[in-house]
């Protein structure tokens, strides 16, 4: 194989996964991602609702860039008490007139009408481009595991979680069998967690290039590599990685002039 078409596998973004909703994102909107919250709630559950419930009028928009929860199993999830109470939370924010967009993760690629329902909250599932309210500049927002080109083991399962059929079953079977995806799909990212992944499984810069390109944007934002960043590539967009709930740069922020900026949460 030359190396010129390793360089083109990179930039092949999956089947689908290229977002083409737009909305208005408007300043003050707030950005978070990697939640990974637990179905059945604790400490770090309890903290993300202290948090949410003392957002005020300043935040208009709240974007939750995937893997909210650690795992979502299906429509049942929303009947266990620890995931209810961060949905009320969640609820509580759209009724004080905050919109909240949500783009699933890998953890919590079943997220369904369910999840909409018990919030007030519109989900995106292959991520959507932010228009900037006060710029008219261009933002894509994914949560980042469609960008990581060069892991086929992940690329193959990816679409699984999306067939109408398996999204069917997670509305309708039963509490054990819904437990049991989860217990899969949980299985399956501590499996890939037990080593470190390499540069190769990792967010190619190339995906990134492709997907800026496909969405006519200057900014992408993505989470999944828990590791934050924050860089110009070579020739393209502006590349975020929000950190992950409990890591540097776990919030960033919409300021009036159009810019996306960290934000310490105290704030
Ligand atoms: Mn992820």
């Amino acid at each position: 194989m030359s190396s010129g078409s390793k360089t083109d596998a990179e930039g092949d973004l999956p089947e689908g996964s290229i977002p083409t909703a737009e909305i208005e994102l408007r300043p003050g909107a707030l950005v978070i991602a990697d939640l990974h919250l637990a179905p059945t709630g604790d400490a770090r559950t309890a903290g993300f609702i202290e948090w949410c419930d003392g957002l005020g009028p300043g935040v208009p928009q709240l974007v939750i860039m995937g893997d909210f929860f650690d795992t979502w199993v299906g429509a049942k999830q929303v009947r266990l008490p620890g995931t209810k109470e961060v949905l009320d939370a969640l609820l509580r924010a759209t009724a004080r007139g905050a919109s909240v967009h949500v783009i699933p993760g890998n953890r919590d690629a079943l997220m369904d009408a369910s999840f909409e329902r018990a919030t007030g909250a519109e989900l995106h599932a292959e991520g959507f481009i932010g228009v900037l309210s006060t710029t008219g500049g261009r933002a894509a927002f994914v949560h980042g595991d469609s960008l990581c080109t060069l892991d086929h083991d992940y690329l193959r399962l990816r679409p699984i979680w999306r067939k109408p059929f398996v999204r069917w079953m997670s509305r309708h079977a039963p509490f054990w069998f819904a437990r049991w995806v989860g217990h899969r799909m949980r299985k399956q990212s501590e499996n890939r967690k037990a080593y470190k992944p390499t540069e190769a499984k990792s967010i190619r810069p190339a995906a990134v290039h492709a997907l800026a390109r496909a969405t006519r944007a200057e900014l992408v934002v993505c989470g999944h590599a828990h590791d934050t960043r924050d860089e110009r590539l070579e020739g393209g967009p502006r590349f975020v990685v929000v950190g992950a709930w409990g890591w540097p740069h776990d919030v960033f922020r919409v300021v009036p002039d159009g810019a996306l900026v960290p934000h310490s949460r105290g704030d």
